[in-house]
């Protein structure tokens, strides 16, 4: 059992049981000419995390343990794209269109990769998810629980939309969750600040969360 210093209290977990969950570090959200600066927002926030999400990642594939990376993907003819989603605020270029990085949040597109900091390795489970979640109408769920997990340690971006979304979908299908609070960012640090205070309140009605320093500090 590894035990370490979390908010609002102790986080403990077994290797085996549990799963370090990569929510959407796509080149969509943290490069230039992405999905994220077409919606107006300062990509170099984003970027800033990758050092500390690459330690940790480093950390859990020494220690053996189950990775999953997700990516927010549509397929190429948006089939899985409803107008609620496509057609929301003014972007400079909506969900499919062709941008600098190929077409937007597109399956198989330039912009859709990780980022090559963060790039998974063959055996680590790869999610392509149409919605905020990560369990919404993907495979995640029936394959977590096949690997027999029942916790789940998140990073990613951004921290109040997929990350938040895919952190209560996991706990309403019955995983134990904690959040990496310098591991994931938001385009608003107030929204990051708040997400990261709603999620542990009441006693982490949502999960809990810890420094990356103390989750490296149990794997070393
Ligand atoms: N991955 C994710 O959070 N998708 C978003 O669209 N986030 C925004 O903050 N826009």
């Amino acid at each position: 059992m590894i035990r370490i210093d979390a908010n609002p209290f102790e986080y403990a977990f077994e290797l085996p049981r549990t799963a370090l969950v990569i929510i959407d570090m796509q080149r969509d959200f943290i490069e230039p000419g992405g999905f994220g600066e077409t919606l107006g927002n300062d990509v170099s926030l984003l970027s800033a995390i990758v050092p500390a999400c690459q330690r940790v990642l480093a950390a859990w594939r020494g220690a053996g343990a189950l990775v999953v990376h997700t990516r927010e993907a549509h397929a190429p003819d948006l089939s899985d794209c409803p107008p609620a989603k496509r057609n929301r605020g003014n972007p400079s270029l909506r969900i499919g269109d062709a941008g600098p990085m190929g077409r937007i949040l597109v399956a198989g597109e330039p912009g859709n990769q990780i980022i090559p900091a963060l790039a998974p390795l063959p055996g680590e489970i790869v999610i392509d998810k149409p919605g905020k979640g990560a369990f919404y109408a993907t495979p995640l769920h029936e394959l977590l629980q096949k690997a027999g997990i029942t916790h789940l340690l998140f990073m990613g971006v951004t921290t109040e939309v997929c990350v938040q979304t895919s952190m209560r979908e996991a706990n309403d299908r019955g995983y134990d969750g904690l959040l990496l609070e310098d591991c994931t960012e938001s385009y608003f640090p107030a929204f990051k600040a708040a997400a990261v205070d709603m999620m542990r309140a009441q006693g982490a009605i949502v999960g809990c969360t810890a420094a990356s320093a103390a989750l490296l500090q149990q794997l070393a």
